[in-house]
């Protein structure tokens, strides 16, 4: 339900770490008002990066797309970030998955051009969230805690 409290998967991919938009991903969510839960670089393994796309197996780029996440030319950052209506807060924090249908103001809309070099991953449901989440992070790599300042938030 909208204004729920919710937790979603963002990885900025090894293209967006490579333009160096680690603090600015971190920034967009976190001046929103986005609790960071969970944060590690990782390169994932095959079986990862395959079973993160599994939904996408049949499509001509799922190969590349594999591959590219699992180079280790530079890490994934993966995280879980916290709050009322993240999972599509978060969506629309990236922009759409073809840059050049993504609204300037968003992150894909602002710095990136071509869909297989789009920066960045955002659960897309409920659903995927929690498959995800549970799939790139250990429960214990996973915190709850709250903002001194929370009330100023959410209310
Ligand atoms: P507004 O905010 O004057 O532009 O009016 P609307 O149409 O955007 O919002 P409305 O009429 O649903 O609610 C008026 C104000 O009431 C809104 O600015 C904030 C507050 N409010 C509305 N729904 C909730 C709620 O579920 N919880 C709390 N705490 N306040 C609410
Ligand atoms: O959830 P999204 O990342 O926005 O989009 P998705 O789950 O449909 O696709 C996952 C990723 O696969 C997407 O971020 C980039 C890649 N992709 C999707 N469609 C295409 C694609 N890559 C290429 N090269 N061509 C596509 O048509």
């Amino acid at each position: 339900t909208k204004g729920g409290i919710e937790r979603t998967f963002i990885a900025i991919k090894p293209d967006g770490v490579q333009r160096g938009l680690v603090a600015e991903v971190i920034n967009r969510f976190e001046r929103k008002g986005y609790k960071l839960v969970g944060i590690k670089a990782i390169v994932p393994s095959k079986e990862l990066a395959e079973e993160h796309y599994g939904d996408l197996k049949a499509r001509p780029f799922y190969k590349g797309l594999v591959n590219y996440m699992t180079s280790g030319r530079a890490p994934v950052i993966a995280m879980v970030w916290e709050g009322p209506d993240v999972i599509r807060q978060g969506r629309r924090i990236i922009g759409a998955t073809n840059p050049l249908d993504a609204e300037p103001g968003s992150i894909r809309g602002d710095y990136t051009i071509s869909v297989g070099r789009n920066a960045i991953h955002g659960s897309d449901s409920f659903e995927s969230a929690t498959i995800e989440i549970g799939l790139w992070f250990k429960p214990t790599e996973v915190f709850d805690w709250k903002f001194t300042h929370e009330e100023w938030i959410i209310s």
